[in-house]
């Protein structure tokens, strides 16, 4: 009988459908194991082979857990808002959620045909009302929480104002951005209005007045990937930086505890670092500046080495700094003001990467040195941040690479004040960052070592009450709010002014209808543009979640999917806990694994999940890059030449869809048909009489043309060839091209496996004892797929059934004892061609629940050794022994074998060499 993977395939998924066999509950006799995807934003293009990677990956390792014995959680669902669904509803004018339900049902078709083992019962979106209405209120817990730095955790803000209204601010210590002082009747005596912007900057989800990319000739907020150079990619629009009301989350409360929680996941080391990378934590002091004339202003700088203080010529401040207009003097105020329009089109990376073109203005005040007194001129540079530490550097030239480059670029002095060795520079030609060194220059400091120079002058800023040590952190509050439509509405609404949150039991805040999916002409969100989008007539929050905002705790609704009441019930959590196996892509290293970490982090501090990190283990996948073809066109000509040819021409290359080609060989008709501009194009023939088109491997995307569908894999192959095929391609955490042609080996291996279970057309297997040998290749897989399976080594497991398949065939065994046990443990791999013949073999349950086997290390031992013995190196006979006797009994016995005597004659033996498991030389002379 053939193996029509169509058949099999279309009867399994449904059979196991209508079984529900991979519906999971949440309680059993058995371990519990949980096992995650990162969920997908399903895309109007649907899924392309480089898609599922991750995802048969995990199912695979879901799969084996489950056959080992373990109650697995592996769920499924969709990352459901977000811009693209917006883009297309700006352009058709049709609601995202239509697109979205549309791109999901599609997703769905795809993802099952792949055969993937989702307790699909648990599934859901994020832009479910049932859903979000459990975002919004983890937002409003947030809103009604701050961080008690003393306590290490979040607390509620009724505590907070309890304190106030006893003790005033006396005995706070908050991760917070409220720096003052006030006592219990003067925060009695404040207004409601006074005392609720105090309480914003301990909030950990605050009103904050944000920048935004705003395009007037659009009339719209543009996403930072929609600006490339300061103009809008549609239409090529100048877009500035516009202040404007959003929300803030207070991440950076959790800097520390995010960066201590590493120690305790099995990430890679990779990994770890670029989340320790992103958070910053950054060790230095805090030193005020006063400003000459200014009796008003003083300017704070954070430095990393307040051991460099007497090498300061000048003071640096960022662009967006309020101090600039405070203290900008006439003279420079033009330049200024120009210089800042300026950098306000810069993003904060694209002015951290440009290190080459220096830019920046003077300002025509000075700052008076701390210790000397000295003047030193206050400038404004890009290179300056707004948003890390103070905004302001104090800038030594001398030991600081990107003060150096400011320096030398405007001529101003250098002043070296360490030194590796005691002595002065007259010139330096690049900045001594080094701290291996001493202080020079630096008064009654001279001779100190940079560290103990450090202490010191930092305690005279102790002493002077103008400065002290400070960490910093990098990581920055994250702005919450988008000025969009297709996200969660913020339960919030605006009453005199303040922020005011919806009553938990009003919610869900349901997204409302709009005419357009555009902001207002005012440029708040489109929501704005219903006149009732208002709670008792007050005005609601227009702006929407951010994307993240659904992804950072889905992993726990999975757990209790359909409660209506919790976002989750306390049993289902205690039951569930970590998420044990995360599997994804590495571009969420910093976005999204902060987010769900601090987020878990901050549900644990209310005591509502009793994890304090969700992900135990992570892996992240490799790419499946695409092979991209080109067709050659002849510059100013509708005429293409084929590849091997395109040297004698002048050509560009466009890309051709992939579909269109095979063996590089192109199908000039469906390229005709293609696209419109391509209906007249001719083509200059190879010898062959055929089109050849050139590559390249890129990434896979739509927009490069070379996709390839998985349901057109399946359709040719079968969904077991294409999951075997993808594992086998190479190491999971690696990228690699995709090559359709390379799948037949996999195909071929699957239709000779089927073989094995065959006479001829009829299934057949015998109830026959196995061998030894057969045991062996039997029990040889099992160690090594167990082994592979959690080591994510999936591609040598491909290659150990292939192996195992040729040596059975090699002894054309077809015996239960071995055939059945094999379908096991290759039935994560191949879900459905194992279900067929598992239930041929006459097996009423499934095999995805049937037990794993157990490996027997003695059955993969050989039980006799071979040795080839030798006189004088060359080879007369082999001799077969037990496995496992020493030199010395494998010597006596090659002595004593009865064709022996025969080679030694009448000569001597001179000594004897025994190679284990190998060889016998007898040496004769
Ligand atoms: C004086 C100094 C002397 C500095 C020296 C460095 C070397 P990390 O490690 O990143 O925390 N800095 C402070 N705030 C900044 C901002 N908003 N934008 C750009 N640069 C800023 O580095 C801290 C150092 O980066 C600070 O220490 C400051 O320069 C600069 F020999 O102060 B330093």
């Amino acid at each position: 009988m053939e193996y029509n993977f169509r058949e099999i395939e279309k009867k399994w998924s449904k059979t196991w459908e209508e079984n529900q066999v991979y519906r999971v509950e949440n309680q059993s006799d058995k371990p519990k194991f949980y096992v995650l995807d990162m969920f997908p934003y399903p895309s109007g293009a649907g899924l392309h082979v480089g898609h599922p990677l991750g995802y048969i990956a995990s199912d695979i390792y879901a799969r084996f857990k489950r056959l080992k014995g373990f109650n697995v959680l592996h769920p499924m669902g969709y990352d459901a808002f977000g811009l693209p669904a917006e883009q297309y509803a700006i352009q058709t004018g049709q609601h995202p959620a239509v697109s979205t339900e549309k791109n999901t049902t599609r997703y769905r078709e795809q993802l099952d045909k792949i055969g993937f083992s989702f307790d699909w019962s648990r599934s859901f979106k994020t832009c479910d009302e049932k859903y979000y209405q459990w975002t919004q209120w983890i937002f409003l817990k947030l809103f009604g929480s701050w961080y008690d730095a003393k306590a290490k955790k979040a607390k509620s803000i009724g505590e907070l104002i309890a304190h106030f209204e006893e003790n005033g601010s006396e005995g706070i210590i908050a991760n917070a951005s409220f720096e003052g002082q006030f006592s219990a009747q003067e925060w009695k005596s404040m207004s409601e209005k006074e005392q609720e912007d105090i309480l914003q900057q301990f909030r950990l989800a605050f009103r904050s007045l944000d920048y935004v990319n705003w395009c007037p000739a659009l009339g719209t907020v543009l996403a930072n990937d929609e600006v490339k150079e300061g103009l809008s990619e549609r239409g090529g629009h100048p877009v500035e930086k516009r202040k404007m009301w959003g929300w803030s989350l207070r991440v950076s409360a959790y800097a520390d505890r995010l960066l201590q929680g590493l120690d305790q996941v099995d990430w890679t080391d990779s990994l770890k670092e670029q989340q320790k990378n992103w958070i910053g934590k950054s060790k230095g002091a805090q030193v005020i500046f006063d400003v000459d004339g200014h009796e008003d202003v003083q300017i704070e700088v954070f430095t990393t080495r307040p051991d460099t203080i007497f090498g300061v010529t000048f003071m640096t401040l960022a662009p967006e700094s309020e101090l600039v207009e405070k203290i900008t003097t006439k003279d420079y105020q033009k330049e200024v003001e120009a210089y800042i329009t300026q950098a306000k089109n810069k993003s904060e990376r694209e002015r951290q990467a440009d290190v080459k073109n220096i830019s920046g203005v003077f300002t025509g005040a000075f700052a008076k040195h701390p210790l000397t007194g000295e003047n030193i001129p206050i400038w404004v540079g890009d290179y300056v941040l707004g948003s890390y530490g103070t905004g302001a550097v104090m800038a030594v030239p001398a030991h600081d690479s990107r003060d150096f480059a400011f320096a030398n670029h405007f001529r101003i002095p250098v002043k070296q004040v360490i030194s590796a060795d005691g002595s002065i520079a007259t010139l330096l030609e690049e900045a001594f960052e080094s701290k291996n060194g001493i202080l020079v220059n630096s008064g009654d400091f001279d001779g100190l070592k940079v560290k103990d120079g450090a202490s010191q002058i930092v305690k005279i800023f102790n002493e002077k009450g103008i400065g002290k040590w400070k960490t910093n952190y990098r990581l920055r509050d994250a702005v919450f709010s988008r000025q969009r439509y297709w996200g969660e509405p913020i339960p919030m609404y605006i009453e005199n002014d303040m922020p005011k949150p919806f009553p938990e039991e009003e919610l869900p805040l349901i997204l409302a209808e709009v005419d357009e999916y555009k902001p207002t002409a005012e440029g708040l969100a489109p929501l704005a543009r219903n006149k009732d989008w208002k709670r008792n007539g007050l005005p609601i929050e227009p702006n929407t979640m951010p994307g993240w905002a659904g992804s950072s705790w889905y992993f726990f609704r999975y757990m209790d999917p359909d409660n209506t009441e919790e976002f989750a019930s306390k049993e289902a959590l205690d039951y569930w806990q970590q998420v044990d196996l995360y599997l994804g892509g590495s571009e969420h290293a910093t976005g999204h694994l902060i987010y769900s970490r601090f987020w878990t982090k901050f549900l644990f501090d209310l005591g509502l999940v009793p994890m304090d990190e969700p992900f135990k283990k992570l892996f992240n996948q490799g790419m499946i890059l695409g092979r991209s073809s080109f067709a050659h066109r002849i510059k100013g000509t509708n005429q293409f030449v084929s590849y091997d040819l395109k040297d004698d021409y002048d050509t560009a290359p466009i890309h051709a869809d992939v579909a269109m080609v095979e063996n590089d060989v192109l199908d000039t008709e469906a390229f005709k048909n293609w696209r419109e501009d391509l209906a007249d194009a001719t083509f200059i023939l190879n010898e062959k009489g055929q089109f050849l088109c050139g590559s390249e491997v890129e990434k896979m995307s739509k927009s490069k043309y070379n996709v390839v569908n998985p349901d057109d894999i399946i359709f040719d192959h079968g969904a077991d060839t294409l999951r075997m095929y993808e594992m086998f391609l190479g190491p999971l955490d690696q990228s690699k091209p995709w090559n359709t042609q390379g799948i037949s080996g996999v195909s071929n291996f699957l239709k000779k496996f089927w073989r094995l279970y065959h006479e001829g057309e009829q299934f057949q297997v015998s109830d026959a004892e196995p061998t030894a040998e057969e045991l062996k290749i039997l029990h040889k897989t099992i160690g090594k797929i167990e082994q592979d399976v959690e080591a994510f080594s999936l591609n040598t497991s491909i290659s150990t059934f292939m192996i195992a398949t040729n040596d059975l065939q090699k002894l054309k065994c077809n015996k239960k004892a071995i055939l059945a046990p094999l379908l096991v443990v290759m039935a994560p791999f191949a879900p459905f061609i194992t279900e067929e013949l598992w239930a041929k073999m006459g097996n009423t349950h499934s095999v995805h629940q049937a037990e794993y086997p157990v490996y027997q290390e003695a059955l993969t031992k050989d039980s006799t050794a071979k040795y080839a013995v030798a006189f004088n190196g060359k080879v007369r006979f082999q001799l077969e022994v037990e496995a496992g006797l020493s030199k010395e009994a494998v010597e006596k016995l090659a002595r004593e074998h009865e064709k022996t005597p025969n080679y030694i004659g009448d000569k001597q033996v001179r000594k004897v060499i025994v190679v284990p498991n190998k060889m016998v030389n007898i040496v004769i002379g």
